[in-house]
């Protein structure tokens, strides 16, 4: 808590600052935020997100942004067009002939990226996830927000207390490739093994894509779909903002959860049947963000290679170190997921 204390202020430094608008960045069409760095003789650290449009993945490269400028390094912010894996290789095949220092990656595929990102660290670039990783072979670590089981376990603990331990519920996930909700959801199945969840039944997973609107039809097929469903669990904080206004606007008694941010979420959230969810989780993105960076900095700087053990320091943030991956490789964990609900929203939405 007195971390995310700390980064409440930073945060509220940082937003007033991005208003009056800081730093040598332009931003075109919301896609792009390129820093220009021609010929300025500093280190150049891509991250690139999983798609534009998502303001999640905008406050994730503020953070990043704000971390490699007062290293003194030059920052390229790619949003793709789409969350698909195509649209991260060519964004990947630019940042390689620009010859940037280092690529963070948020991926949205786990094994598609392979090629262009051995390509890249064969070019001498150093490479790490963020927020969605790819294989082990295709990154030297993964800055991770929270653990994969420990994000499982406290969904499904949501789940069983919010439809009272039995019925009919869904996940609705953001991509179908997407190897951070795919973990997640893989994280809530095995806990769901457990006797305790027996009288849960979960009808289905359907994807709405990180796109609002596909994400709002998905809700609304879910709820046409199953008539006795009870809950709707979205760990994609575009799919819990699109699934909340439709079970609000449409009255419903469907009950949500998941992982949100509170600046989207705050009129969603309540103990009353006025409001469709009564809790969800999430972490600072700015955080994830600025991780993100630090890591890319050891990286580049050589202070860390990204294998088990390896450590480095995270400003403000702390000393991190590089643990062992579930999938094995490396990463390096921001802390624990958060909770939101009727006593805290109202601080928290006005941070991110
Ligand atoms: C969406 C994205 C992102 C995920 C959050 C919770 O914004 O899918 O990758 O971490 O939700």
């Amino acid at each position: 808590m007195k971390k995310n204390y700390i980064s409440t202020i930073l945060c509220v430094a940082i937003l007033s600052l991005s208003v009056i608008g800081c730093g040598s960045t332009t931003e075109k069409e919301g896609k792009e935020d390129v820093a220009n760095s021609e010929n300025s003789g500093k280190k150049t650290y891509a991250i690139v997100t999983k798609s534009a449009g998502n303001p999640y993945n905008e406050r994730e490269a503020d953070g990043f942004k704000e971390v490699i400028e007062a290293a003194g390094g030059e920052c390229i912010i790619k949003h793709p067009e789409q969350a698909t894996a195509d649209a991260q290789v060519s964004v990947i095949q630019s940042l390689i002939s620009q010859g940037v220092d280092s690529i963070c990656i948020a991926a949205n595929d786990e094994n598609t990226l392979q090629a262009s990102l051995e390509e890249t660290m064969n070019a001498g670039i150093k490479v790490s996830c963020l927020d969605s990783k790819t294989n082990a072979d295709s990154r030297m670590t993964f800055v991770n927000q929270a653990g994969t089981e420990e994000i499982g376990q406290t969904l499904m603990d949501a789940v069983y207390d919010i439809t009272g331990g039995e019925g009919q519920w869904a996940i609705l996930s953001a991509t179908s490739q997407a190897t951070n909700q795919n973990a997640w959801i893989d994280a809530m199945k095995e806990v769901m093994k457990d006797d305790k969840y027996s009288k849960l039944e979960l009808v289905e997973v359907a994807y709405g894509d990180d796109e609002p609107q596909k994400s709002t039809d998905q809700t609304q097929a879910l709820l046409s779909k199953y008539p006795e469903l009870k809950l709707i669990c979205a760990p994609t904080t575009v799919g819990i903002n699109a699934a909340a206004k439709v079970l609000q606007d449409e009255k419903s008694e469907v009950k949500l959860t998941g992982l949100g941010l509170p600046s989207e979420m705050a009129e969603y959230i309540g103990d009353d049947d006025s409001h469709s969810c009564p809790y969800m989780y999430l972490w600072n993105p700015i955080d994830v963000g600025r991780l993100g960076a630090y890591t890319s900095l050891a990286l580049v700087e050589g202070t860390i290679s990204g294998n088990t053990g390896d450590t480095f320091s995270a400003g403000e943030m702390g000393e991190y170190e590089v643990v062992k991956a579930a999938d094995g490789g490396t990463e390096v964990i921001l802390g624990a997921p958060f909770r939101f609900d009727s006593s805290n929203i109202d601080e928290w939405k006005e941070i991110y």
